[in-house]
């Protein structure tokens, strides 16, 4: 499909997906969200992909939802069209392993597009930040609910009431991205992340995120069961057979998605 606000390259078993809207610093209008979650749900049905990528420019991962779009909605139009429900569900159906590559701003609904993603790799340029308190709204999509899991109520109140920005270093103190990276490094070490990960058996890897997801969901001790069930099934898995085998002959193991 062709796209407008976003560029799709697919290399290597890796999707890369760059929001495209640099005169809005990528700001997510009603397009670009469709147009992600339609690139994202390609992906997952491509059998070439076994990862996908998203990022932004140097200056903007994205800084949020497009205002000028916003601006003169009233609560009738966006309680009745469900405003961002749909790209809300739809980013969470996403099966394969999505890497947020984020650099400059991410901020309101960039920072939750990024939180949304399975992890976050950051370029030492990040600045996140939940600054909805600023226009008058709180955040659509997940700002008040994933940003207070990766980091915690304080930080994630202060962050959500103030509307400050946190900077990389911050952002990797708190948990709220996997590592900081140079900023001239970000693509190199998301696309060698994304390699690592396409190495894999692709239902195991499935498998994983399926289950650091659900410690999301529930209790722990239905988490822990959760996981140890999904661990058993594994041995159905010619791959389960080959990578241990490979373990036993000191070789690389040759997995087949089997
Ligand atoms: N929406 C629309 N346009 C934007 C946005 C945005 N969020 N952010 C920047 N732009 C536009 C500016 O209007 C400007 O356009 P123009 O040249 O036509 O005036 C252009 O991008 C460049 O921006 P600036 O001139 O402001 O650039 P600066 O470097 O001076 O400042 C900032 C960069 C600090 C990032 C600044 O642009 C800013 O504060 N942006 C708004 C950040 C913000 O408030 N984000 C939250 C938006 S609300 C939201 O995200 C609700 C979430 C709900 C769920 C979302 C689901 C996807």
């Amino acid at each position: 499909m062709a796209f407008e606000t976003i560029i799709v390259e697919v290399e290597d078993h890796v999707a890369l997906i760059r929001l495209n809207r640099p005169d809005a610093l990528n700001a997510l209008n009603t397009q670009l969200l469709s147009e992600l979650c339609t690139a994202l749900e390609e992906a997952d049905a491509n059998d070439k992909v076994r990862c996908v990528i998203v990022t932004g420019s140097e200056k903007a991962f994205a800084a949020g939802a497009d205002i000028k779009e916003m601006s003169s909605m009233s609560f009738a139009e966006v309680f009745a069209t469900n405003l961002f429900a749909d790209p809300s569900d739809r980013l969470m159906k996403i099966r394969k392993p999505v890497i947020a590559a984020v650099a400059g701003y991410a901020l309101g609904g960039g920072c939750e597009l990024a939180m949304a993603c399975d992890f976050i790799i950051a370029a030492d340029t990040a600045k996140f930040g939940q600054p909805e308190i600023n226009l008058g709204v709180i955040p659509g999509l997940g700002g008040t609910q994933r940003l207070t899991r990766f980091v915690g109520k304080s930080k994630s109140m202060e962050m959500n009431l103030t509307g400050r920005f946190m900077d990389a270093e911050e952002a990797e103190r708190a948990g709220l991205v996997s590592r900081v990276v140079p900023a001239k490094k970000l693509m190199e070490e998301a696309q060698g992340t994304a390699q690592k990960i396409a190495e894999k058996s692709q239902p195991t890897v499935m498998a994983v995120k399926e289950s650091v997801n659900r410690s999301y969901e529930t209790t722990l001790n239905e988490g822990i069961l959760f996981e140890r069930r999904v661990f058993h099934s594994m041995f159905a898995t010619e791959d389960q057979k080959e990578g241990m085998a490979a373990f036993m002959e000191k070789r690389q193991p040759q997995f087949r998605d089997k």
